[in-house]
């Protein structure tokens, strides 16, 4: 990773680390892990002096580090360093599960029926913030920047800016950000929207996540300027631009071995039609709708049975969390339903998964499937819609027109998530799509994956960090 001058380091922060360690038959061994922000930024950091500061969660992690907990990762030839934060139970509940994921996600995710606003969790949330920055101005000197990740550090760039008025420092915003009705309902939405504006830089995946917090600005007492990108409030300025996360193109280059596994898991799944979905459980992702919509797709598409089949490859998530828990229940009793009903001898609707695949092991199935189908009833962007667009040169993606990804994705079939006769018709244009077409609308994509990827989204993201700096 570049830095923007040769003076000094950049310092990511985030919550999830790229790397864990963890025991495995009595050895410790280093785990990487995936997640739409760790494999978007990883990539960027190869090679670098600069330094990644987060949440330390594996049970072997702090073995590994030094006094300062620090370690190399992924290796001393190809590495960087990472840098631990130590949390105790309470504040795991407290801060990651609790404020982040109970009260922030809901809320930015539109879902204010399941946020909990606990003061507690706050409380916590804004020591936890604390301890983040404390761990990253133990590592500072002059001329760093800092670029702060995601919803579960909001408050760490005020927090910085009081310690050090005249750094360099940035938010990326991985989730949505919800129109000012929902996002109103947080007790401490001030307090919040603050602690984000101590950064000079704010970015988002979208132009209309940026108009949603502009909004939430002006709305709050600051003054928001949409046409120049610019918030403030009290004594805190940003600039608020939408860059989209891109991805990594060239690991998602297929071997032929992948192509290989790919023949094969087609000639397992015994069908001529292939639907692939991908996704981390959450209610944000809209499963069961969309296994809803399967049905639904059945019963108007009669004549696809026995000829099509749908992957869902379930990814665990928060399984700590007893809402997750039902959720997987209820998925699992879906898919039961409809696979008793409708399967024949040895035709199989429906092809479920609950596991993590490493991410290169993913890429058999986004070649194997001849239509990717992802429909989150919100995302912030949806990473997992690029890849598969970016391992094949044909094929259809259905993308739900509520995912980041659909405002670049422009020549996938959009639809409404929450609408089963709509996704049922999709598929159906998508099936009946002829082979030049999707070719068409495959270059056309692709060109814009190559064009926006990771490498541009950091360099992009960087330079225009670099001009609301010098605008200030
Ligand atoms: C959040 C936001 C936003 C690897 N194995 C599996 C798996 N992976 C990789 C995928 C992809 C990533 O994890 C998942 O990224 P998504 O973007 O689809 O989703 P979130 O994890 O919810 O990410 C999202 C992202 O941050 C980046 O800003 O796009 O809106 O919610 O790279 O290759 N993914 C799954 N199963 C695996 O076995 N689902």
């Amino acid at each position: 990773m570049e830095n923007m001058d040769s003076s000094g380091k950049i310092i990511i922060v985030s919550n999830a680390e790229p790397f864990q360690h963890i025991y495995h038959n009595g050895e410790i061994v280093q785990e990487k892990l995936a997640g739409g922000l760790t494999t978007g930024l990883d990539p960027l950091m190869k090679n670098s002096k600069n330094l990644w500061v987060a949440w330390g969660r594996g049970e072997a992690d702090f073995e590994v580090t030094n006094q300062r907990q620090k370690v190399v990762v992924p290796d001393k030839e190809t590495g960087y360093t990472l840098k631990r934060v130590k949390l105790s139970e309470n504040e795991v509940n407290g801060f990651y599960y609790g404020f982040s994921n109970s009260s922030l996600w809901p809320i930015c995710h539109s879902f204010p029926h399941k946020a909990n606003l606990d003061k507690n969790n706050w409380e916590t949330y804004k020591k936890v913030n604390r301890l983040f920055v404390e761990s990253v101005l133990e590592e500072f000197n002059s001329g760093d920047k800092i670029w702060v990740q995601d919803y579960q550090l909001a408050l760490v760039p005020k927090m910085l800016r009081e310690e050090l008025p005249n750094a360099k420092i940035a938010l990326f915003w991985h989730i949505p950000w919800p129109p000012w009705e929902t996002f109103g309902i947080l007790p401490c939405k001030e307090e919040l929207v603050e602690g984000m504006l101590g950064a000079d830089f704010i970015g988002f995946h979208t132009s209309w996540l940026v108009h949603n917090f502009l909004d939430t600005v002006f709305q709050l007492g600051g003054a928001a300027n949409q046409s120049e990108n610019i918030a403030r409030m009290n004594s805190e300025r940003a600039v608020v631009k939408n860059i989209p996360l891109g991805i990594d193109t060239d690991f998602f280059k297929k071997t032929p071995k992948q192509e290989e596994k790919a023949k094969q898991l087609k000639d397992d799944f015994s069908c001529s039609n292939l639907i692939l979905s991908v996704d981390r459980l959450d209610y944000t992702k809209g499963i069961d709708r969309r296994i809803q919509a399967i049905s639904t797709f059945f019963e108007k598409y009669p004549q696809y049975k026995e000829e099509v089949s749908f992957v869902e490859r379930i990814s665990p998530s928060r399984s700590r969390v007893q809402e997750y828990k039902n959720m997987r229940r209820k998925i699992e009793q879906l898919i039961g339903q409809i696979n008793g009903e409708l399967r024949g001898e040895t035709w199989v609707p429906i092809r479920y998964f609950y596991q993590h695949l490493p991410q290169k092991e993913l890429i058999p199935y986004y070649l194997a499937a001849d239509i990717g189908l992802l429909t989150p009833l919100i995302d912030g962007m949806n990473l997992v819609a690029k890849e598969y667009v970016a391992t094949r040169s044909k094929g259809m993606l259905i993308l739900s027109e509520f995912a980041g990804a659909a405002e670049t994705l422009t020549e996938a079939i959009q639809v409404n998530p929450y609408n089963p006769e709509g996704v049922a018709d999709a598929l159906h244009e998508a099936i009946s799509t002829p082979e030049e077409e999707q070719r068409e609308k495959f270059v056309k994509m692709k060109n814009k994956l190559n064009q926006m990827d990771i490498h541009w989204w950091r360099d992009r993201f960087l330079d225009e960090w670099e001009l609301s700096f010098h605008s200030r």
